[in-house]
């Protein structure tokens, strides 16, 4: 018999991928972890049932959020990643010459299972890495710690979910104030040519900063295949790239990270990034 994993999304999209065997299953306090094989993308990582990477594409998705950001920044020593417990998000930040990677993610059981099934993801062993088993909510209203980059590595915000309070503008207000002066933020977001609506109401919740871009890049695991970022800064143009790889990448490249931004008319005028260039930067 064949099997099956139909990814679905809001009722009404659905994509598929034949599955080899199921590698693990276990629910912890706060969410269902599956581990699956696949034919054509290896091993697949759900969580609540929803695809949050695969073997295949996880660089296209971890180079895509943690490069724009990290190379727009001239000097990035400290970060903050918020969920990303399954390590691909601070494999990705500790190639740069960071000092010091805190990791907070809300649930221990994704850490633990991702390390058993993906050892290929984690750099867990580097010592300028530190990981918080915590609410990144509770973490950012009590800490004193100011970082250069913050990475939001999170579940979808789905209604009532997990993740629903990290996107909210009290939450990005608070991320605001433990950023340094060139200090740069990034989220990943919905699909935006599904949802367009959903990406700017998003998309608005950044208004706290003075700069704010939206870019996008392929992850096939996801639906539609097509996957946006916000990122939003105090000072630096996220478009400018301040530093170069000196290691290789699979998916980013300087071009890549120009291109990212370059958005289709339709969605460039929904989300007003015109208006927001021209009093920033002209
Ligand atoms: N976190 C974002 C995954 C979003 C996937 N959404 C979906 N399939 N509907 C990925 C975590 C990887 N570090």
């Amino acid at each position: 018999m064949e099997l099956w994993y139909i990814q679905d999304y809001i009722n009404e999209y659905k994509m598929g991928l034949k599955v080899k065997e199921t590698i693990f299953q276990g629910k912890t306090r706060f969410q269902e972890i599956t581990i699956l094989d696949t034919y054509l993308y290896g091993r697949v990582l759900l969580l609540d049932g929803i695809a949050q990477l695969s073997e295949k594409d996880e660089f296209m998705y971890h180079e895509m959020l943690v490069h724009v950001p990290m190379f727009s920044h001239p000097n990035p020593e400290k970060v903050l990643i918020i969920g990303g417990g399954d390590g691909g998000a601070s494999r990705e930040v500790l190639k740069h010459p960071v000092k010091e990677v805190t990791l907070v993610d809300i649930d221990e059981g994704v850490i633990e299972v991702c390390q058993r099934y993906f050892s290929q993801l984690g750099r867990w062993d580097d010592p300028r890495l530190t990981v918080l088993i915590e609410d990144a909510c509770q973490y950012i209203s009590s800490t004193s710690e100011v970082f250069d980059v913050i990475i939001m590595d999170s579940t979808d915000p789905l209604p009532h979910g997990v993740a629903e309070p990290l996107f909210s503008p009290e939450f990005f207000e608070q991320a605001f104030h433990h950023l340094s002066p060139q200090g740069i933020m990034v989220s990943q977001m919905e699909p935006p040519f599904f949802d367009v609506d959903r990406v700017k109401k998003l998309w608005e919740g950044f208004n706290v900063f003075p700069i704010v871009k939206l870019y996008w890049g392929l992850v096939p695991t996801y639906p539609g295949g097509i996957w946006s970022y916000v990122i939003a800064s105090k000072s630096q143009d996220p478009r400018r790239q301040e530093r170069v790889p000196d290691f290789p990448t699979r998916y980013y490249s300087p071009a890549i990270h120009q291109a990212a931004f370059v958005l289709p008319s339709f969605l460039e005028e929904m989300l007003e990034n015109q208006k927001r260039d021209e009093e920033n930067f002209s």
